[in-house]
């Protein structure tokens, strides 16, 4: 169609996107097959039956599940070139890809296995694609505090392909505050941080993650709506949201796209941007997320335009950089 033509030709970046998260199901049965890993499923169709969530819970032990395929670092290059070359497909020229390093150290997989094989495919991409990346690592919260320290000190090894660290995983009753002493010290160190907030949990998680975490972004943020002070703050000081329609859809975050809150954050000037989250489970790469939202709720071109800037303007890229896409 004409919107789906308009949304293909815009240069985007994409700011919300878990590597594990575009492990599709094709990818997943052959990596099982090729490191002799027993699945539950007999099939890639009756393993997509599988991919019905109640919540983000729900999903996040399928996605935990899925992650188990990969051992060696082959499989992390394969995981992360596949979605780049979905990046070129869909005109992504930046992209800003968070992993989760704890869901796969606690396997026994090493930290250097996990991170040589994506930035591998990174400098592919770079070289071969001419697409510009960045790698955050997130911290799980459901885990302890002692855990993402962990993680972190084994970062330290890694300063010149990490650019920052995000927080992600189950989000009611893991509150920011549990890991302010994490994220003081990852900011010491020199990492930029960001945290999903207000995505099911409420918007108290969103101040938190802005006054004591220091985010630059807040990944979700949709119950930002909800605090006409927070929403101001955020207004003035520019801070993106990194919005997932399709995600927030399947994990019923929200009923239907039409109730979700994006035209309202984006009318009021909050810095919203579109992304595409675990692509591989939700249904929709980020031109799926633009349309989807774009149809919900009858965005103008002129919207998406604003959309298409606000993913440069939200990057981590340099003023300078920006300015060539915008
Ligand atoms: C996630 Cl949608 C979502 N929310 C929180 N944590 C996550 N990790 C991967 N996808
Ligand atoms: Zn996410």
């Amino acid at each position: 169609s004409d919107l789906s033509n308009f949304i293909a030709g815009l240069p985007k970046a994409e700011l919300h996107l878990h590597i594990e998260g575009t492990l599709e199901p094709e990818l997943l049965f052959k990596l099982a097959q090729r490191n002799q890993i027993p699945l539950k499923y007999q099939s890639v169709d009756e393993l997509k039956q599988a991919y019905r969530f109640s919540n983000l819970q729900d999903f996040l032990n399928i996605y935990y599940e899925g992650a188990n395929v990969l051992r060696e670092e082959q499989d992390f290059y394969d995981l992360t070139w596949a979605y780049l070359l979905k990046c070129r497909e869909q005109h992504v020229v930046h992209t800003e890809i968070f992993f989760d390093p704890q869901t796969h150290t606690s396997r026994g997989i090493l930290f250097a296995t996990v991170i040589n094989g994506i930035n591998h495919a990174l400098q592919d991409a770079h070289d071969k694609l001419g697409i510009s990346s960045r790698l955050i690592m997130c911290f799980l919260r459901h885990l302890d505090e002692a855990s993402a320290f962990q993680a972190l000190e084994q970062a330290l090894d890694y300063k010149d392909l990490i650019v920052g660290v995000g927080l992600d995983s189950s989000e009611k009753g893991n509150p920011p505050s549990k890991f302010e002493r994490v994220f003081a010290k990852a900011r010491e160190e020199g990492f930029l941080t960001v945290a999903h907030a207000g995505e099911e949990g409420p918007v108290e998680y969103v101040r938190e993650a802005v006054d004591l975490l220091k985010v630059f972004r807040i990944d979700h943020g949709n119950a930002s709506i909800n605090d006409e002070q927070l929403a101001v703050e955020l207004v003035r000081r520019q801070i993106p949201l990194t919005v997932c329609p399709l995600s927030n859809l399947a994990l019923k975050v929200v009923p239907d796209l039409e109730n979700h809150p994006l035209k309202k954050l984006l009318d009021r000037g909050l810095l919203v941007t579109v992304n595409s989250d675990d692509p591989a489970y939700f249904g929709g790469y980020i031109n799926e997320n633009y349309l989807a939202i774009a149809e919900a709720l009858s965005l103008s071109k002129a919207d998406l335009c604003l959309l298409a800037k606000n993913s440069f303007r939200g990057s981590l890229l340099t003023a300078k950089e920006q300015e060539k896409h915008l």
